[in-house]
């Protein structure tokens, strides 16, 4: 069983779509074990996106990541980082396919709706980063059976 951080960014709070990108989540059988709003303090958004900090596009996406509240979580099923990243659709929402939430909805490489870790090292680190240990609910979901 794998377990990724997934962030709903601060567009996805604005335009009204958290519940939207939630039930995809659910929809596809993936279990939601810690869910909640915050704002991403500076010395948060330098961590996680620690590998782009020398980017040329990091101010956008530290403006971006800090403007307003996101949705954290962490979400838990098998196999559960590569089939978020593909629910998500490519970085570049130009790029993602429709059906995708980045093909979906998304207009903008830096506002590109939804983060989810990228690898278990990355899913490790990055939901030390967001939660407590004790934020982390272990709990069987009754409909598993059915999928
Ligand atoms: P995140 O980390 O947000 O899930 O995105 P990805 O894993 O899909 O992509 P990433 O780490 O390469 O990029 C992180 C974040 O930076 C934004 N970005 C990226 C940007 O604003 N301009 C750019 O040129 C690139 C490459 C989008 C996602």
């Amino acid at each position: 069983m794998e377990r990724s951080l997934v962030l709903l960014k601060p567009d996805t709070v604005q335009r009204g779509l958290i519940g939207e990108l939630i039930s995809r989540l659910e929809e596809k059988g993936l279990k939601i074990i810690a869910m909640k709003m915050m704002k991403v303090e500076e010395d948060l958004a330098k961590e996680h996106y620690e590998e782009h900090l020398e980017k040329d596009f990091f101010s956008d996406l530290f403006n971006f990541i800090t403007s307003s509240p996101i949705v954290a979580m962490v979400v838990e099923g098998e196999k559960a980082i590569s089939i978020i990243r593909g629910l998500m659709g490519a970085t570049n929402p130009f790029e993602a396919q429709p059906g995708t939430i980045r093909g979906d909805y998304g207009l903008d490489l830096t506002k590109n709706l939804i983060h989810g870790s990228d690898s278990t090292e990355s899913a490790r680190r990055e939901i030390d980063l967001f939660f407590d240990e004790e934020e982390i609910l272990e709990y069987d979901l009754t409909s598993k059976k059915w999928r």
